[in-house]
């Protein structure tokens, strides 16, 4: 898969140029483990630059800009992520070793979120508020100015149009620091960003190091707001970071979320759910439903029906479009085998397959179901970030709810039961930042505000409420007697 553009450069006020540095990185297949392109390695001085860039755009053309025209960049920006789906498909299964089917996914995605912010620039508004006799009292809602944005690997293109798409929106000037395992559709984004109109500095793409480009992004004063997708330990630095220049961040940091499933669910319509939201894209998903928890009479009923559905899976390079692709990288592939070398070899109810001729240098692990090893056990308690789901019994409500909420996360939970009294109560109950009830992800949902409480973070995206972490309130009281 051959980019349109160089990789290997980085994307400053509107214009392509080596990193500073002139080293570059190299960019591997998940499937093979091939290197196929070279990306920049961009470091502080090109993190300096991008932020000039953006300062310098919120004080022209793009500062001045009336949100109406914003909205209208970024509804051209979307139609051009459509017209470019199978490129950008193609793009991200090389890069990430997304099967095709889900890389295409999040090209729609991406464009969706376009789409919708752009239908949102010129919506944000604020309030008036009655106050005393001779005042009129009003909020203005304001851009931060430069924003940061740092990207994980795993969902590029969704990540980027969530934050980005909803920082442009509110006004912002961007500097994105994508993860240096997959950039290439970031920049993408950037090329098609320009082609769209945005104006020279609106957003500007540095990849590279996160302990490099990444740490001098959060450490940049320049920077007045910070968005954070990636691990606990990392977003622990970007928050400490933030905290030195007394920005606000928004961070969220994946979890270890729940699906209750109760003895009177439909369990035809919850099946497909409960297994695919395990092992989509590989399990590295934020919001994975890595545990199963079953009310104890239908307990080995779904853990039947869970196993076999696990015995038909097949695991093949992202190309041949599987249910399940590679891992990321031989790193990540280490950090799941570790988890499943865990587990009491009795507890794993069953395991897919590897297709035949897997290419050798590909990072591929068979889904693992593994039942019963207790809430307290670390493979009960811990983000695997890999295609392994465990399935724990309940007894009652209350059980459900401690088990659940038994963890240091707090993303998302979904609630299978046909009790509308039952749904209520539980949802109250979850410590979530998304419940669903009687589904689970809502199909992605761009519209619904996501993130989590506890170690899974803090803010929110996604949505109008993603609008309001991306600006500042003013209030303005005028006395005219
Ligand atoms: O994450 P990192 P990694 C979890 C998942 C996975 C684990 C490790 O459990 O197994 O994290 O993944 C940038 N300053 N998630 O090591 O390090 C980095 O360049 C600033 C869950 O890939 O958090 C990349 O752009 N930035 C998660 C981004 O942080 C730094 C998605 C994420 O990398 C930095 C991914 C630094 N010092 C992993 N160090 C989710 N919430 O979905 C790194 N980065």
């Amino acid at each position: 898969m051959t980019p349109w553009f160089d990789p290997s450069r980085v994307f400053i006020n509107g214009q392509w140029r080596a990193p500073l540095g002139g080293e570059t990185l190299p960019v591997l297949d998940p499937s093979t483990g091939r290197e196929f392109a070279r990306i920049a390695r961009g470091g502080a001085d090109d993190i300096d630059a991008a932020v000039h860039a953006s300062q310098a755009a919120m004080d022209g053309e793009w500062g001045a800009m009336p949100a109406y025209l914003r909205g209208r960049i970024l509804a051209r920006l979307g139609q051009l992520v459509l017209d470019h789906t199978d490129q950008l498909a193609a793009m991200e299964a090389a890069d990430v070793g997304k099967p095709l089917t889900q890389a295409r996914a999040d090209v729609i995605a991406l464009a969706r979120y376009c789409e919708f912010y752009a239908g949102a620039a010129d919506k944000l508004m604020g309030e008036t508020i009655p106050f005393q006799p001779g005042f009129t009292v009003y909020t203005l809602r304001e851009p931060h100015g430069v924003t940061g944005h740092i990207v994980p690997w795993n969902y590029p293109m969704q990540i980027i149009g969530r934050s980005v798409g909803g920082a442009l929106a509110a006004g912002n000037a961007c500097v994105l620091k994508p993860a240096e395992e997959a950039c290439l559709t970031a920049l993408a984004f950037a090329d098609l960003a320009h082609q769209a109109g945005l104006p020279a500095g609106a957003l500007n793409v540095v990849p590279g190091l996160g302990v490099e480009a990444g740490a001098a992004l959060t450490a940049h004063p320049g920077i007045r707001h910070l968005s954070f997708t990636g691990s606990v330990a990392t977003g622990r630095r970007v928050q400490a970071a933030a905290a030195e220049n007394a920005v606000p961040v928004t961070l969220e940091l994946g979890g270890k979320s729940p699906q209750l499933v109760f003895a009177d669910a439909d369990l035809d319509a919850a099946l497909p759910y409960l297994v695919n939201a395990g092992i989509q894209n590989a399990g590295q998903t934020c919001s994975a439903a890595s545990r199963i928890l079953v009310e104890r009479s239908i307990y080995p009923q779904v853990c039947a029906a869970m196993a076999e559905a696990y015995r038909g899976l097949t695991v093949a390079p992202a190309m041949a479009d599987a249910r399940v692709g590679p891992l990321i990288s031989a790193r990540q592939k280490g950090i799941v085998e570790r988890f499943l070398s865990m587990a009491d070899p009795a507890h794993i109810l069953a395991r897919g397959h590897l297709a035949d001729d897997l290419p050798e240098g590909g990072h591929y692990i068979a889904p693992a179901l593994i039942a019963g090893p207790g809430p307290d056990h670390p493979l009960a308690q811990d983000e695997i970030f890999g295609p392994v789901q465990i399935i724990l019994p309940f007894e009652d409500e209350d059980d459900a709810i401690r088990i659940a909420n038994g963890t240091a996360y707090g993303l998302v939970a979904s609630i299978w039961s046909r009790d509308g009294g039952r749904q209520m109560r539980l949802a109250e109950r979850l410590r979530a930042g998304q419940v669903f009830v009687n589904n689970y992800g809502a199909a992605g949902g761009v519209e619904l505000p996501f993130g989590g409480t506890g170690l899974s973070g803090h803010g929110r995206e996604k949505g109008f409420e993603a609008l309001y972490a991306f600006t500042t309130l003013k209030t303005v009281a005028a006395h005219h007697g």
